[in-house]
């Protein structure tokens, strides 16, 4: 038996029209998994049907804002109809707001909290009850190097992913009897267009000073692409991590092992 086999698991991806929740549904795909996957918009989903379709991936998607819970229990519900029991969920859909606490307003604050932890919490809640019925299930929660870390004006991201991580293990904690594995998948920093902003090369043609100290604080001196991230879903989505619970594997370059290189 290949462990890292997916054939015959149906699984649902948040957010994944493209970036990294896009590459992870590509890499299940190919595992053998059926990919159903939702984002906020038609346009969106449409874009990602189109995007599956020339990978040669018959993929079903749905429109769907993760922290509606009566919009996410419909979608689930419906594809437990259409397709079947999900046997996969990774929570890949997320935001980030990069705003200096004193100015972030309330408003702003709570909607990062709500769609990287709350969202992540109603679509978990959502599928349970039917990995319970079925005494297996895989659930991946995209969390984050803040998870960890902090850094200026990325206050509610950083709580949102610490929360992530600790709903996380508190999801292994209290639904392990019934053979349902929760683990956090923390991407280091990744080329995506959340965070493009990071990466812009300057007017003067340099690379951008974020860019430039992510690169001397990566022991792979590179930042990550979103196929890096392939293999470690597969590992968690399979058989191969039937005694992996609770744990966040970190796919970062060795960022958080590392004190960073010594500016020249
Ligand atoms: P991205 O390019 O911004 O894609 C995020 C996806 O989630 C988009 O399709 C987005 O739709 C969708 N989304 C946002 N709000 C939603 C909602 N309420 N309901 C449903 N879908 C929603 O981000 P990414 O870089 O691929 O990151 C994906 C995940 O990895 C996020 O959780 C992020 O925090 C995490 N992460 C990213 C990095 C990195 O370096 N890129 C590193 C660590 C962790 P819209 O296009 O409408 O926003
Ligand atoms: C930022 C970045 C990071 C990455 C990622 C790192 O502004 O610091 O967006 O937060 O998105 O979460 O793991």
């Amino acid at each position: 038996m290949n462990p890292f086999d997916l054939k015959a698991k149906i699984a649902l991806v948040t957010g994944a029209s493209y970036g990294i929740g896009y590459a992870i549904a590509t890499g299940l795909a190919g595992a053998g998994a059926k990919i159903v996957f939702n984002d906020i918009n038609q346009d969106l989903v449409n874009k990602g049907l189109e995007a599956y379709k020339a990978e040669g991936i018959e993929a079903k998607g749905y429109v769907c804002d993760v922290t509606n819970e009566a919009q996410v229990n419909e979608m689930v519900a419906t594809i437990e109809k259409e397709v079947g029991t999900i046997d996969i969920l990774v929570n890949n859909a997320g935001i980030i707001k990069r705003i200096p606490m004193h100015e972030m307003t309330a408003a702003e604050f709570r909607q990062v909290i709500d769609i990287d932890l709350n969202g992540p919490f109603i679509v978990a809640k959502a599928v349970i009850p039917s990995m319970m019925k079925k005494r297996s299930g895989k659930i991946i929660n995209i969390c984050s190097m803040m998870s960890e870390l902090g850094r200026e004006t990325v206050s509610a991201y950083a709580a949102a992913k610490g929360g992530l991580k600790m709903l996380t293990k508190n999801i292994a904690s209290e639904y392990g009897e019934y053979n349902i594995q929760c683990n956090g998948l923390g991407p280091g920093y990744i080329a995506t267009p959340q965070t493009a902003p990071l990466r812009e090369t300057q007017a003067d043609g340099s690379r951008h000073p974020f860019d430039q100290f992510i690169i001397a604080k990566t022991p792979a001196a590179r930042w990550g692409n979103a196929e890096d991230l392939v293999g470690p879903a597969i590992f968690l989505s399979s058989a191969a991590s039937d005694f992996v619970n609770g744990h966040v594997l970190y796919v970062d370059g060795g960022i958080l092992a590392y004190i960073g290189k010594q500016p020249k």
